[in-house]
């Protein structure tokens, strides 16, 4: 297997609206992340992903770019992002950016144009029609078709109508991309991650979804469209195999047969992409508002399948949470009685397998889902619509409520808490753009960098073991016990070393069966405070790793 940097490095992802405010606006900010850099640099990660800091109306947190080539006003200016850049680089820390292409906002001057009139040349930047071409439903509720006054026509967005699609049909629409993307690699950039990057090739005849079920219409029809690997080439062509770039795509609708084709190394299109088979195990066929249990078989087979199937060819960024999910130590852990464990079994599942890590800000002090006692209190785009959705059928919020304390992509986009100060010492402003969650009185990094035991020490731990063993990087993986809901156990090896990993999902002990190198085990890793009973068997939420022989 071919190494590379990309593949040894470990990515922290940062939402910089909740990471730090300097400025008192509730707002995070540049500097904020600026003044943070030792910190992230002494847990150990190498790689910083900055979710969108591009000029933007802030429909979609960002998520909807109105320039490019400009700086959100709350976040900063170009010059503190250089000022970030340059710090970042002095300290050995790389920055990759979010390429949010799939779609623009529609505040953004080649949509301003392109509503304008029909022949307006920057009228096939996006996907117009005189009717609606589909019954297609966007992510945050509704037709994913809007009408327009001006031209009395529609657009397409699959995300909110202030997203509309861009027409990557268009060659000047890749090589508006393009551009950017030259723009950003030659200020000294380290790479970006894309979003929703399979969703750029649309069917052009634009088939009737089953509106019943959003994840099949996601997975058979908004992604992986006609032209998907050819304008990935491309892109690779003109732009990325010009510099020693991160490429990490969101990997949105790819399954494990599909991996492949957008990472293995010889077809030269991304180096990575994350999947989100995982993301989605317990969402019934209506999607996350339609939530189901969680089954651990489900989940190891993912795993398994996923490496099987990339093999050597292929690669992988390993995440369990991030911006769009709740907090993983509330939905794979358990975030009450063994909240400490199960966050560090977590981190040693994300830091044992192979394919590259992003852990997401928090997750190092085991921050939680955030439950606000109020619907008003949630800010997300996805969840205003889905709460107005429901009033306005005169449907009853209570069961929603329950949902939405599950699922929320606001459970993870709390400020990060730093101290038992107000705000978690996020910011000194009486109201921040979103409220805190109110535990950071006892979770957050200040507790946890006075406490050896405390998570964050285990993930500097973890981190550093990580890169002094690269077996886990690119070594082999063999799972055992399979079938049992309860055990996550694998082996790692190759030329330089075999390692064990045993994780119990659950709150009671459990006896680990029919492992035939059982015998030979000595502990490297442990997530408790005193050493295993034996290898047989694993109390709650313990998380082992052993070598052996
Ligand atoms: O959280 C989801 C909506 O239910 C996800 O399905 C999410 O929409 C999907 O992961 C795509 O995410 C990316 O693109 C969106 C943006 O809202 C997300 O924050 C971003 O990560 C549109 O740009």
């Amino acid at each position: 297997m071919t190494r590379a940097w990309w593949k040894e490095a470990v990515v922290y992802q940062i939402y910089p609206r909740s990471f730090l405010d300097t400025t008192g606006d509730g707002f995070g900010d540049l500097n904020g992340i600026t003044q943070k850099l030792d910190y992230l640099k002494d847990l150990g990660i190498d790689v910083i992903w900055l979710s969108p800091i591009f000029a933007s109306p802030d429909d979609d947190n960002g998520y909807d770019i109105s320039d490019y080539r400009d700086i959100m006003e709350k976040m900063g200016t170009m010059e503190d992002f250089d000022t970030l850049l340059n710090s970042a680089h002095e300290k050995g820390l790389k920055i990759v950016l979010d390429l949010v292409v799939n779609h623009t906002s529609d505040e953004h001057n080649w949509f301003v144009e392109s509503r304008k009139s029909k022949d307006n040349p920057y009228r096939d930047y996006y996907f117009w029609s005189d009717e609606k071409r589909s019954n297609w439903l966007s992510f945050f509720g509704g037709d994913a078709w809007e009408h327009d006054e001006a031209t009395n026509s529609y657009y397409l967005h699959l995300f909110s109508k202030k997203q509309p699609d861009l027409n990557w049909e268009n060659p000047k629409v890749r090589q508006e991309v393009y551009d950017l993307m030259h723009f950003w690699l030659k200020k000294g950039i380290d790479g970006f991650r894309m979003d929703v990057i399979p969703m750029i090739s649309k069917y052009l005849d634009f088939p009737d979804i089953d509106t019943n079920n959003f994840v099949g219409a996601i997975n058979d029809v908004y992604t992986n469209g006609p032209r998907i690997h050819e304008f990935l080439r491309e892109m690779n062509e003109e732009v990325l195999s010009k510099y020693d770039a991160l490429s990490m795509g969101e990997g949105i609708g790819i399954n494990a047969d599909q991996g492949l084709m957008y990472t293995d190394e010889d077809r030269k299109e991304l180096q990575m992409i994350y999947h989100f088979d995982h993301m989605s195990l317990d969402w019934g066929k209506g999607g996350k508002f339609d939530p189901k249990p969680f089954k651990l078989t489900e989940f190891k087979y993912l795993f398994r399948t996923w490496h099987e199937k990339l093999g050597d060819k292929g690669w992988l960024t390993v995440f369990l949470d991030n911006h769009d999910f709740p907090r993983m130590v509330s939905r794979f852990g358990n975030d009450q009685q063994y909240r400490v464990e199960s966050a560090k079994l977590l981190c040693t599942l994300l830091l044992t397998l192979r394919g590259t890590p992003c852990l997401y800000q928090g997750s190092e002090i085991g921050m939680t889902n955030v439950n606000f006692p109020s619907l008003d209190q949630y800010e997300d785009i996805e969840i205003r619509n889905k709460i107005a959705e429901h009033k306005a059928l005169g449907k009853d919020l209570k069961e929603l409520e329950k949902v939405i304390h599950q699922i929320a992509r606001d459970n993870a986009r709390t400020p990060m808490q730093w101290n038992d100060q107000p705000n978690g010492g996020f910011s000194t402003s009486e109201k921040t753009w979103i409220d805190s969650n109110p535990n950071f009185d006892t979770i957050n990094v200040e507790n946890a960098l006075k406490d050896k035991s405390s998570i964050w020490y285990y993930y500097q731990n973890m981190l550093k073991f990580r890169k002094s063993h690269k077996t886990f990087v690119y070594g082999e993986y063999k799972e055992y016990m399979e079938d049992t809901e309860s055990v996550y156990v694998y082996k790692r090896w190759d030329g330089d070393g075999e390692y064990m990993v045993m994780l119990n999902f659950t709150d009671i002990t459990q006896e680990v069966v029919d492992i035939q190198e059982i015998r030979s085990l000595k502990v490297l890793v442990n997530n408790y405070k005193t050493p295993p009973i034996n290898s047989l068997y694993l109390r709650p939420w313990e998380a082992v790793v052993y070598t052996i022989g």
